[in-house]
């Protein structure tokens, strides 16, 4: 009774979150605005001109710049976080993810992926994984970010499942939102994601078993 469960990338596949964070971090310091990890949770999930935008707002710089200005900071952030992902391997997925992937696919349930960054083909061959998803939702056709149930409806409909017998694995408030805004069953990784069905602290915390039996019941 499960169609297919689709996945986050960043947090989730991979720690490229930190990635984001350090990126962002590196621009916002250009512009004399502190920001810290407890600040980036708000970020998580949320797309690249969204995030520049709560990142101006905390500096209350939001009014300072033209939109062409701002593109410009955007594609500067993005070039700090390029030179990350140079050092992407597959050694950095993260703990239990191949485990559960296989775990998945073994029952013959599709795999997708809904990330809405533009970085994510670069982020999958780096992680040798981008023949292992059955659907990807393409991040530039998509119009609305997490929270927004967009980016979710489009990998269950790209993998012909139902949400509302899918499951959502996420580890951004926003992403949660995005994934019960889809009615679908979402899984937490993470400490404070109080609207997820079940929750995880770690990926290496994801056993299908778990995970089938947490959906059994909320059925
Ligand atoms: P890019 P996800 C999201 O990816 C990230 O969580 C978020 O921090 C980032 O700003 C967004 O992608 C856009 O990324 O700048 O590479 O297009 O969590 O949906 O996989
Ligand atoms: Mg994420």
């Amino acid at each position: 009774n499960i169609d297919a469960v689709v996945f986050d990338l960043d947090g989730v596949i991979t720690d490229t979150a930190h990635y984001h964070f350090l990126a962002w971090r590196q621009l916002a310091e250009e512009l004399g605005i502190v920001i810290d990890e407890v600040f980036n949770e708000r970020l998580k999930g949320v797309s690249r001109m969204d995030s520049l935008e709560l990142i101006l707002q905390e500096g209350n710089q939001q009014h300072n710049f033209s939109l062409a200005q701002k593109e410009e900071m955007a594609a500067k952030k993005n070039l700090h976080y390029c030179e990350f992902l140079k050092e992407l391997t597959p050694d950095d997925v993260l703990p239990g993810i191949l485990n559960l992937i296989a775990d998945i696919k073994s029952e013959g349930i599709s795999i997708g992926l809904a990330s809405v960054s533009k970085n994510a083909n670069t982020v999958l061959e780096a992680l040798e994984l981008q023949k292992v998803f059955d659907f990807c939702a393409d991040a530039a056709k998509i119009s609305k970010s997490k929270p927004d149930p967009e980016i979710f409806l489009t990998a269950c409909n790209g993998l012909g499942a139902l949400p509302q017998r899918s499951i959502g694995i996420e580890d951004a408030a926003a992403g949660i939102e995005a994934i019960k805004a889809s009615e679908m069953f979402a899984v937490g990784v993470g400490s404070s994601l109080h609207k997820a069905d079940y929750q995880v602290e770690n990926t290496d915390q994801l056993c299908w078993d778990k995970i089938k039996e947490a959906h059994k019941n909320w059925i």
